[in-house]
């Protein structure tokens, strides 16, 4: 039987869940940078992708702290303007020396954040910080941004970045999935039913709402599972 393209559309549409797609976790490419013209890269002095960040200042990168803590200043390479890893666009500098709040350890403990200095600062527009706690309003939605995995347990990464909108997750809720959640000092944000997250390699890259960092890709349990939200740094506990 020949079914006309309309019908075999919307057959295809009505089987596949709301957030399968497997991109981020369930995002999409970023097609322009003007979209999130303060996103960085922050790669190994070879070129290889390991986490996230995001111009707050000219010469001045928000990450988090687990992205940089094992590392020297000078084995890290900031790469501004530049969606496609692949290609040799924007522009790229060193980092100098870096900030990690006062008494970090692990993610699951807070104070999962970093400023990183630029020898050479971009020439992009700078995101501004979130400056009042309502942006962790619960269905607040921020979009985050990253070239990490797009499923959990597949290694395979995209050279482009890819972005996916959010919901922040009441504090009751993330509480119940996570034991170690402190609200004073992160945030969660994911879908009940899962399949919309950050996962591997995301980290450190910015959770943007109404124009404004407002957090920071940090931790959680796997990727996209169900009742598992992603946890992001509180951004505004730290810095203003
Ligand atoms: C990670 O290991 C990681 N689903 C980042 C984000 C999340 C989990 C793990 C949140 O870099």
């Amino acid at each position: 039987m020949r079914l006309p393209a309309v019908v075999l559309a919307l057959l295809v549409i009505t089987v596949t869940p709301a957030h399968a797609e497997p991109r981020v976790v369930g995002g999409v490419v970023v097609e322009d940078v003007d979209e999130a013209p303060w996103m960085v890269a922050l790669t190994t002095s070879s070129g290889y992708q390991f986490c996230g960040g995001a111009l707050v200042g000219p010469d001045l990168v928000a990450t988090a702290a687990h992205c940089v803590y094992s590392r020297t200043p000078s084995s890290i390479t900031v790469v501004g303007g530049r969606l496609d890893l692949r290609t040799d666009g924007g522009s790229s500098s060193v980092v100098t020396q870096y900030q990690i709040a006062d008494g970090y350890s692990t993610p699951s403990r807070g104070k999962d954040i970093a400023l990183l200095t630029l020898a050479r600062p971009m020439p992009y527009r700078v995101l501004p910080v979130a400056a009042t706690t309502g942006v962790y309003d619960a269905r607040k939605v921020g979009v985050v941004y990253g070239w990490g995995r797009q499923e959990e347990s597949n290694t395979d990464k995209s050279p482009l970045l890819h972005k996916a909108s959010i919901p922040v997750m009441a504090d009751e809720q993330c509480s119940a999935a996570y034991a170690r959640y402190d609200a004073g000092a992160m945030f969660c944000a994911g879908y009940p039913e899962g399949g919309v997250d950050s996962c591997i390699d995301d980290s450190g890259g910015p959770f943007v709402v109404d124009g404004r960092l407002a957090g920071i890709v940090s931790w959680g349990i796997g990727c996209a599972r169900p009742n598992t939200p992603g946890v992001y740094t509180r951004v505004t506990t730290y810095l203003s």
